[in-house]
């Protein structure tokens, strides 16, 4: 077991999520460090929908992608598991200003054609919009709680955390590359724990599966001591 390492990115105001963190880098269980923020310089594919030009994709979807998903669609040219992943991006379902790909397994070309559609902005692309809950044990006297996954993977992008049970501006989320964490401090304190706490949104082409994710999770009581709970996160 050795420290936890926490890229520090802060949000302007000084919170009792901040205690928590403090607290736990006082007990040398977490370390301020470079480690966590990510960046190492390694070429990682862009998990954009129909970004498959070049082979690891740029982060847009322009006329390249187009013709590659022509290629890929008629035989000319072959991708790996992760690419045609990228490319099954028809058919699709209309949500408010999105087209939120479904697929079908198939590269075939209604795929090119939808890839048109996003190249010329006829479309905006995305993929479906997955909750995730987070929950605290029943009959927890809990004041605060932070969930810390380690091996988010790279082709679910989170978009939000909403923490219901939270004080005002009392949850946070931070993301890192491979990993994020979340701080709440809940309202009412100490607040008596049982059933969903927050909400975890994210698009991706599948489900992640929860238990890849190499959870810590650490549950404060109203005495600011750490209770023998722990936070679980389920698929809603
Ligand atoms: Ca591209
Ligand atoms: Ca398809």
């Amino acid at each position: 077991m050795g420290e936890e390492h926490w890229c520090p990115t802060g949000n302007e105001l000084f919170q009792l999520g901040d205690v928590v963190l403090i607290r736990r880098q006082v007990l040398d269980v977490l370390e301020i460090s470079c480690v966590a923020c990510g960046g190492h310089g390694v070429a990682e594919r862009s998990w954009v929908p129909a970004d498959v030009a070049p082979v690891l994709g740029d982060g847009n979807v322009d006329v390249g992608d187009v013709v590659r998903l022509l290629r890929l669609a008629v035989g000319l040219d072959t991708a790996d598991a992760d690419g045609l992943v990228v490319s099954d991006v028809a058919p699709t379902v209309a949500q408010g200003d999105l087209s939120v790909v479904t697929g079908d397994g198939r590269i075939d070309v209604s795929d090119v054609v939808t890839t048109l559609r996003a190249a010329v902005g006829l479309v905006r692309l995305a993929w479906p919009e997955r909750v995730l809950v987070l929950r605290l044990p029943e009959g927890a006297s809990a004041m605060a709680f932070s969930l810390s996954a380690r091996r988010w993977p790279a082709w679910a992008k989170l978009e939000s955390v909403t923490c219901d049970a939270c004080a005002r501006e009392g949850g946070s989320l931070d993301v890192a590359d491979g990993r994020f964490g979340i701080t709440g401090v809940v309202d009412a304190a100490p607040w008596l724990a049982g059933g969903p706490v927050a909400t975890l949104r994210y698009r991706s082409p599948q489900p992640v599966d929860v238990s890849t994710l190499d959870l810590a999770s650490e549950v404060i009581g109203p005495d600011l001591d750490t209770l023998p709970v722990e936070v679980s996160l389920d698929a809603r």
